[in-house]
């Protein structure tokens, strides 16, 4: 017997079935943030890099994506130690404008057509995020809240636009598009009148969201925010902000970024909550290490409970699964699969679980079997049955594939 076949015997002594926890797996699509390749710069003008909007990228590890061709190659060599097909998430400001400035209120499918074939090449969906920051237009901290109207409207264009192109994606990859709507509207010093940018940003996005895109094609998300660099004591879009909102809105979702909440707040929680009430909801997995500080996502005790919600629910279907993370500080393709397979271990782990026999035991109220049997299935084999899955996928299990990663920094990353 190998050792696959060893675990599969030891899962299902206690009801479990590996090979329909591999298959389920195997569905379960996670949206790669394409600006873990270049420190949330993106392509818009020649070395443009983050400026403004609340967020942060720390260390100078070299080997960058300098230009879209870069990025894709960088992407490819990831997604090739990955098992299975995913989607790929791309920000507005990753456009290829052909070297001709393109602002952000004219962007247009056109604009991202190659990536459009790219993700076909690679049989991968796509998801997208109009930009809000690292703009002169966001440099005061205001975009679709601002008082200045001429702001406001540039803002809304670009919300509108960026709608226009995930329909485009969702229509030629024949998926559906999930975008994102992040804002950094916020300010450093408490301001006297909290609600007038709310109201304001809340009527912006309800001008964006009223201009129709097929819903097959494209659903939208809105993202708070507890607080970012320079925005540290108020953000427009708070978590009770976008619930009202989503709320009065059904048609959109809300996004958990783990790391928007207070230090000791986690989303794991308010996935069961949120469920009863929306139909779907979008993850931005994340780590957030003191503050919202974006470190690379690993197999850690919230990983694993945010994945056991979404799996003991049954709501596999209805939540949407992204990564957002910007590690600048260690090889960029290495933090993106750790990222990946890290949250496809969490979720393997939830799919291995016995969950009705431990719900049975919750029920009779037998406390101390709930406690000692979720400590004891913890050191299950769950690691055979990773390997397994990996095999299965054609890609390996181990660690080994940090050599791979290790040989394209030496042949291509550290070439750049
Ligand atoms: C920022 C948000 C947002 C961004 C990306 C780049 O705090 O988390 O999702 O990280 O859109
Ligand atoms: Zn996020």
């Amino acid at each position: 017997m190998n050792n696959y076949q060893i675990a599969k015997e030891k899962y299902a002594a206690i009801g479990v079935d590996t090979d329909a926890a591999i298959a389920k797996l195997k569905n379960i699509k996670i949206s790669l943030h394409c600006w873990q390749g270049d420190d949330v710069g993106g392509y818009e003008t020649v070395g443009s890099s983050l400026n403004g909007g609340g967020i942060q990228t720390t260390g100078n590890y070299p080997g960058k994506a300098r230009n879209i061709a870069e990025l894709q190659m960088d992407i490819e060599k990831a997604f090739s130690l990955i098992p299975q097909k995913h989607k790929l998430n791309l920000h507005a400001m990753y456009l290829d404008n052909g070297g001709k400035f393109v602002d952000r209120n004219e962007i247009e499918p056109a604009h991202f057509a190659g990536w459009v074939d790219f993700a076909k090449k690679n049989g991968l969906g796509l998801d997208f995020n109009p930009s809000f920051f690292s703009h002169k237009y966001a440099a005061d901290g205001w975009t679709i809240s601002s008082a200045d109207n001429f702001i406001r409207e540039f803002w809304i264009e670009h919300g509108i636009r960026s709608r226009k192109i995930a329909e485009y994606f969702g229509k030629e990859l024949g998926q559906r598009c999930n975008t994102n709507f992040w804002m950094c509207d916020g300010c450093k010093e408490a301001p006297i009148d909290r609600m007038a940018p709310r109201a304001r940003m809340a009527d912006a996005l309800d001008r964006i969201f009223a201009v129709p895109v097929d819903p097959k094609c494209n659903r939208d998300s809105v993202e708070s925010k507890l607080f970012g660099i320079g925005s540290e004591s108020y953000v427009v879009g708070s978590h009770e902000f976008f619930m009202g909102y989503a709320g009065k809105h059904p048609e959109v979702m809300v996004t958990l970024d783990t790391g928007h909440f207070h230090p000791t707040e986690v989303i794991s929680n308010k996935i069961s909550a949120m469920a009863l009430f929306s139909d779907e909801l979008l993850l931005h997995v994340s780590r957030p290490v003191r503050w919202d500080s974006d470190h690379v996502v690993i197999f850690d005790d919230e990983l694993r409970a945010t994945a056991q919600e979404i799996v003991r629910n049954n709501l596999l279907d209805r939540v949407n699964i992204a990564l957002d993370y910007f590690d600048a500080s260690i090889n960029r393709i290495a933090a993106w699969v750790l990222g990946v397979r890290s949250t496809q271990k969490a979720l393997l782990s939830a799919l291995l679980e016995p969950t009705e026999a431990l719900r049975k035991a919750e029920l009779e109220g037998d406390t101390t079997a709930r406690l000692v049997l979720t400590e004891e299935y913890k050191y299950y084999p769950l690691g055979d049955v990773w390997a397994e899955f990996c095999e299965q996928s054609g890609v390996c299990a181990g660690e080994e594939w940090l050599n791979e990663v290790k040989k394209y920094e030496k042949d291509v990353l550290s070439n750049r």
